[in-house]
């Protein structure tokens, strides 16, 4: 184990064995194995977003297993789904990496400006098919936002009893904030303290602009003179609101875009003190080998600023 897996394992102090166990199998599987960094595919968008928004593009994606065999194949840390795409490949691939069930979906069918995804799996489905973690999206800022911290809350204790991590997709989006500030600096490192407090152990934000949504925040990032300017700058600000950087904060993908992009937005990410990324439509929308080499240079800028100790 290396002096960085132990030094966060730490942080974890009242967990049990099992759920540091699953921690240190995440952190330690794949190309940044023992790094303290992490790359993970997420494949929910065929729930979220629909099957042809997320794989027509790539029509090997329609297949279940592609995914598997994508994220075993580049090296990734984890594989994360909802019920269905696990179900479908978690027997064959058992043990070859990481997985992580996603207990909540909501799909892009039902129009409302507030988000209120169902619970479509079970702590006992993961175990059952071998998971190391949950995953659970909450939307701070949807009018349902009570209502999904009320059930991670069970899912959560219950997952810790039975030895699982606890991911956290930390997503503000609904009617309490503007569409321009779902990615607002203070929303974002809001979002992350949140799930920091609803005891996540991996937190999932996006990447945060330089905008400022709430006029009170506005006030404290003027005054305290809180940098701003580069997306390095942010991303640190967020590390920091999730316990001081004492919970492993990783940042997500987006829609496709170009290479250059993809690779410029990691540097950001990577030289503000994140612990990796979540990168799945910019991985499994493009041809198989592009997709694994594009997450090889993603991981190779992580490994730059991971340590083996
Ligand atoms: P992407 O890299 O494809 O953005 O995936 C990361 C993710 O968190 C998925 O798990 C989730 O389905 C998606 O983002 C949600 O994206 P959006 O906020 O655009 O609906």
């Amino acid at each position: 184990m290396s002096k960085r897996v132990k030094e966060i394992l730490s942080w974890y102090s009242s967990d049990s064995p099992g759920t540091r166990a699953n921690i240190a199998r995440i952190l330690n599987h794949g190309r940044l194995g023992g790094t303290g960094k992490v790359v993970i595919l997420p494949v929910d968008q065929g729930f979220e977003h629909g099957p042809a928004r997320s794989f027509a593009k790539n029509s090997a994606g329609y297949d279940p297993r592609y995914h598997f065999e994508l994220a075993i194949d580049a090296g990734c840390n984890a594989y994360a789904a909802p019920l269905g795409f696990l179900e479908a490949g978690a027997a064959e691939f058992a043990g070859d990496i990481p997985l992580i069930l996603k207990l909540n979906n909501s799909d892009s069918l039902y129009g409302g400006s507030d988000p209120a995804p169902a619970v479509t799996g079970s702590v006992d489905d993961a175990l059952r098919l071998g998971c190391s973690a949950i995953g659970f999206t909450i939307y701070p800022a949807s009018a349902a936002r009570n209502e999904m911290y009320q059930q991670i809350r069970g899912l959560g204790e219950e997952a810790k009893r039975k030895g699982l991590a606890v991911v956290i997709w930390s997503y503000p989006r609904g009617s309490g904030i503007s569409k321009k500030g779902e990615t607002a600096l203070d929303v974002v490192a809001y979002a992350a303290q949140v799930a920091a407090q609803l005891g996540a152990h991996l937190i999932k934000v996006k990447p945060p602009t330089d905008h400022i949504e709430q006029e009170a925040a506005k006030k404290v990032y003027e005054s305290e003179k809180i940098p701003i300017g580069t997306l390095a700058d942010r991303v640190r600000h967020v590390v920091q609101s999730a316990f001081a950087g004492r919970r492993i904060v990783i940042f997500s993908g987006g829609e496709a875009k170009g290479k250059d992009a993809v690779l410029e937005e990691i540097r950001g990410i990577a030289d503000g003190g994140a612990f990796g990324s979540i990168v799945g439509r910019n991985s499994f929308q493009r041809a198989k080998a592009e997709g694994i080499e594009l997450l090889h240079e993603i991981m190779d800028i992580y490994a730059q600023h991971g340590d083996v100790g």
